[in-house]
Parts: structure tokens; sequence; C-alpha cells
């Protein structure tokens, strides 16, 4: 394969964008200043430009943050002759612009969020110092077909041929930004395609189980949360004894015909469990498997994980390929399942409140309520109502989150509109996507929170006939 690029069919006025990037890179003889997001498609960014560039034999210092502050831009002292923003920057391109000229320096911006309606990138030949790389100004979904870790790989190809062994961190990146779901595509597909054709991945179609042994998989699973398996080992343990499957193999080296009949049987068993068809179908997706990492997803949730968990720099080692670094990081993965699978089993056994229209619950840990209401609404709870799990935060408001599902939207569900109005009502706000929303008030006007939010989902579920 001479030039992947080319192999893969990227376009061609973003390869010449990606030839202004490698440029300003190669016309560099110092350092160069990295600055990325610090979630799992940040953190896979960070980690591939910074190796890309240490391959070109440059001193690098790289970053991960939330938000780019202007403070943080103000106080960047200049030791250094090129900054390089990804998965953020394209709403502060000015900003940013503004900061390089001060400096005398240059910028390359990766950016796969929103332009704000602009028409074109920032070019280095408009004279404000920055090349912007965005997929929006190329008529490509920057929300499912190429990520930060994407635009980052294309670059370090566009560098060096060698970088192609990162293709495999580049897909964890898009993985972790959830652009798998249903399938990779746009960019992504052609990443994927390279890295099957040149042995860095494997695939197979199936349930997105992801664990270091069957029995792990299973045991930990909560999407899907099996009913009866989840969390159950003596249950699963039995199953597969039924089934003649040693449970402390991996996955992969289940022989296909066992791993069919455990899939099927898992199928069967979430419809008998009154889980959504359209939901349990969905599961079945292509999933991605590393000889060196394992499925793919465990890498891309590590990597994630590390920064939700303040530990950035250890996901930053796993994209370096420091496999301590990865087994620590895969082992915390495992115990934040478990631990959001602890959360799940006492809200089936505790119950939840049924309202008319609604279902809710308190809880305590305010950062899982969104992933515990959806999962509890998926797999466990009355399917028909959205679910809404709140917590007490300590600034004397409630923090709702709010979760329904695509079926519930079809027939007219809009929480984006009901948490807004519901939360402004009580003296706070809220607001969100139809399938997703949050809202807060204050501690003392749960009661009419709850009938404002019954109400209006009862009158959108209505209004459609649904
Ligand atoms: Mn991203």
């Amino acid at each position: 394969m001479e030039d992947p690029l080319k192999w893969m069919k990227v376009p061609q006025p973003l390869v010449e964008r990606l030839g202004d990037a490698a440029a300003l890179i190669e016309s560099t003889s110092s350092s160069v200043r990295i600055i990325s997001h610090y979630d799992g498609d940040g953190i896979s960014s960070a980690g591939i430009l910074s190796k890309a560039i240490g391959r070109q034999g440059l001193r690098f210092h790289t970053t991960m943050t939330n938000i780019l502050k202007d403070q943080d831009m103000a106080s960047m002292d200049g030791g250094f002759e090129l900054l390089v923003v990804s998965d953020m920057g394209s709403s502060q391109v000015e900003a940013i612009s503004h900061r390089v000229m001060e400096l005398g320096v240059r910028a390359i911006i990766l950016d796969h969020h929103n332009v704000n309606g602009r028409k074109g990138p920032y070019s280095i030949s408009d004279g404000g110092g920055v090349v912007e790389i965005n997929p929006r100004f190329y008529n490509i979904d920057g929300t499912s077909g190429c990520s930060g870790a994407t635009l980052s790989f294309l670059l370090a190809l566009r560098l060096s041929t060698d970088n192609i062994d990162l293709c495999t961190f580049s897909l964890a990146g898009s993985l972790a930004d959830r652009q798998h779901v249903p399938s990779f595509s746009e960019l992504n597909y052609s990443i994927r395609n390279l890295a099957m054709e040149k042995g860095y991945l494997r695939s197979s179609r199936g349930m997105p189980f992801s664990g270091r042994s069957v029995l792990e998989a299973l045991v930990t699973s909560n999407d899907p949360f099996i009913d009866g398996i989840s969390g159950d080992e003596s249950a699963v343990r039995s199953l597969l004894s039924q089934m003649a499957i040693n449970p402390l193999v991996p996955m992969e080296d289940v022989e296909p015909e066992k791993m069919k009949a455990l899939q099927s049987y898992i199928y069967i068993r979430l419809l008998r469990n009154g889980v959504k068809r359209y939901i349990v179908n969905e599961l079945f997706r292509e999933n991605f498997h590393s000889p060196e990492y394992g499925p793919l997803q465990d890498l891309a949730y590590a990597i994630d994980g590390c920064g939700r968990f303040g530990k950035a720099s250890l996901g930053f080692q796993v994209v370096w390929g420091d496999m301590d670094a990865f087994r620590q990081a895969l082992e915390e993965r495992f115990q934040n399942k478990v631990h959001i699978q602890g959360l799940l089993l006492r809200r089936k056994e505790e119950g939840v409140n049924g309202l008319h229209n609604i279902q809710w619950f308190m809880m305590e840990e305010e950062k899982l309520s969104g992933t515990i209401a959806g999962l509890a609404h998926n797999y466990i709870f009355d399917h028909d109502k959205p679910m809404l799990a709140i917590a007490k935060g300590n600034d004397g408001q409630m923090k709702v989150s709010s979760r329904g599902d695509r079926d519930l939207c079809v027939k007219g569900l809009d929480l984006g509109v009901v948490m807004r109005e519901a939360g402004m009502k009580a003296g706070g706000g809220g607001g969100g996507h139809d399938v997703a929303a949050g809202a807060h008030f204050p501690y003392d006007k749960l009661d009419e929170f709850l009938d404002t939010c019954d109400r209006m989902v009862g009158e959108q579920l209505r209004k459609k006939g649904g």
C-alpha cells in the first residue's frame, strides 16, 4: 500500500488540507504544544498526535482539558513554535488565531464539532496563522463519520505511512464518541477497512459483550442488562456449563457455533424479559477485536474512563503502547462496570415510583444518574414510560436525568421540552434532546416538578395517538 490516504479514498480537498497541516509540523524545528479534550476521543487524539510528532523528532508538551478557557490561552507562554488543538477549537478559532498571532506562532485545529454556520475553515493563506480541519466543511458528518481521533490519525498518516499502527486508537477514539452505532461510517469506515486489511483488527457480528473472559463478559453485562443473568455469577456458570463453554476463555476463543447458540439464547431471553425488539435487534452489530488489546470497546472505554476519573495521563500512556497502563485502565473499566451494575441491581430490588406517564427514583450518585435511568428504562422497568433519576445536589438543587427511547420519541415524546418547561416552572431550568434531557430546581419543588412532567409527557404521547 503506497499511499493509505489514497487507498482509503479520503476526499482530495481534505487531503490537501492535511498537507497544509503536515507542512506546518514539518517546518517546525523546536517544540509543539498539544491541547486536547479529556474524553476518550480527545485522549486518543492527543496520544496519536504526540506519537506522530515525536516520531518526527520534535519535542512536544501535551495537556488534556475539559474546555479551552480564554485564560488558558492567555497564560500560554509561547515556549513553543506550533500549537495543535484537537477534539475542540472550531468554536474558538477566532480567539486561537488572535493568540497565536500575538505570540508569533502558528496553530492547527482538528475538530469535528459545530462550526457555527461558518462556510469555510480558517486557512494559513488567510494570514491568521491557523490551519483548521473540520469534516463539516467537506460534507462529512462530524457526529457519526469522523472524530477528533480520526482527524489526528489522518494527519499522522499524512506525515508518515509508518503511523499506520495508530489506526486502532483512531477507531477507539471514534467508538468512545459512540460513532460505531449502528456501524462505523464515512471516514471511520475507511479506517475500519484499513485496520482490517492490515491485520490490526478482526471483526465479528453479534452482541457487544466485553470482558477478559466469557464469564466476566456475561456477569458484568449492563448494556444489555440481562435480567436473571447479569450480576449473577452462578447463573452464568450454569448456563455456560449447559452450553459446554469454558467460562474462563476470552470471548474470541469460543467456537463460532457455540457463540452463535449463546447469542441466540440471550436474544430470546431479552425478548422474553420484555425488552423492546428494536433495542434487542440493535445490539447486534459489528464488533472489533484487536490481537493486542482484545475487544475494541474495552480499549475505548478503558481510555475514556481514564479521562472521566481524572487520570487522563494514564489513558495517554495507553495510547503510547504502555501495556501496564492498559491493564490498569482495563481493570478500572471493569470495576466501574461492576459499580454501575451494583446501582442497577439495587434499583431493581428497591423498585421505582410509577406515575401515570413517567417513572422516577432518587439516587445518590449524580454523575451516573443518566446511565442508570437509561439502562433501567431499557432493560428492567416499564418500557413505555420515560425514566427520571433524581439526585440531591449539594447546592440546594435537585438534579434530574431523564431517559426515553426512540420508539417513544416517534410517538411524540420530547424530554428536552419537558425538562425545560417543568424545570422552569419549578423555579429552575433544564433542556436537552428528545430522548435524553436534564433539569434542576430547588429541593422543595419536587412534587410540583413531577406533576408537570407527568402531565406534559401524557400530552405529548396522546397528541400523536401513541
Ligand atoms: Mn470527540
